[in-house]
């Protein structure tokens, strides 16, 4: 069939144009935090289908992994977990945000998702540092809890505490809030997946706000 002449050459041309007019502005994500505690879960989350790598045990993650949702204008990068105790986790982190701008050249990414598991239910000092070190490196940090129990909209009184603990915490986080999250509906304990819409929503108001300050 000649497309040209029937015009659906002229209609498949202007469907990309349309898109791109109609894109949002991608939204780079890094994902950070202690291994287990559940950032390939939140990420599978966040794109809706089981794309990043979980596992039980030893890291499956290492180095960064790259997952893009053209659509919605997403790009998520997957962190190796910092084990504490092997190498020194500020300095594996900021060579490997080094090495990820190098390889996009052009772009930083726009928000970092800092996680604390609901489970481990402290701050250590080496958190502390890690969020004040991504915070001078010029980062905007998000302050994202996971493995949160939430039953009928509630989230449990212990973790929602813990959440509270993270906000007064002095952490210098860009968002004030601590977002809390469940990646995944755990039937064993009753607990129902949690604030997915909540943290990419907060996530992108931020962004918009910072590049509306710098446009002004
Ligand atoms: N119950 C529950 N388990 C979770 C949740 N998120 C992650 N997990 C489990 O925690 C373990 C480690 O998760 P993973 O995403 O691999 O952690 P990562 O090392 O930070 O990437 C896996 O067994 C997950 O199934 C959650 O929201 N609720
Ligand atoms: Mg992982």
């Amino acid at each position: 069939m000649d497309v040209e002449g029937s015009g659906l050459g002229q209609v498949a041309g202007e469907v990309p144009s349309l898109f791109r007019s109609e894109a949002p502005k991608t939204t780079a994500i890094a994902v950070v935090g202690d291994t287990g505690v559940g950032k390939s879960s939140l990420i599978n989350a966040v794109l809706g289908r089981a794309v990043a790598r979980t596992g039980i045990g030893a890291p499956v993650t290492h180095g960064a992994d790259l997952y893009i949702d053209e659509i919605r204008g997403l790009e998520i990068w997957d962190f190796e977990g910092f084990h504490h105790g092997g190498v020194d986790p500020a300095r594996h982190l900021r060579q490997t945000l080094r090495e990820v701008s190098q390889i996009r050249r052009s772009k930083v990414f726009d928000a970092v998702w800092y996680c604390w598991s609901a489970t481990g239910h402290r701050i250590t000092n080496g958190q502390r540092r890690l969020v004040r070190q991504l915070r001078r490196d010029g980062h905007h940090v998000v302050g994202v809890m996971t493995k949160v129990r939430v039953q009928d909209g509630r989230v449990h009184p212990t973790d929602a505490a813990f959440a509270r603990i993270l906000e007064s915490a002095k952490l210098g986080l860009s968002d004030p809030r601590i977002y809390t999250t469940a990646a995944v509906d755990d039937p064993w304990g009753g607990y129902r997946r949690h604030g997915i819409s909540a943290l990419l929503g907060g996530t992108r108001a931020l962004v918009e706000d910072r590049r509306s300050a710098r446009r002004r």
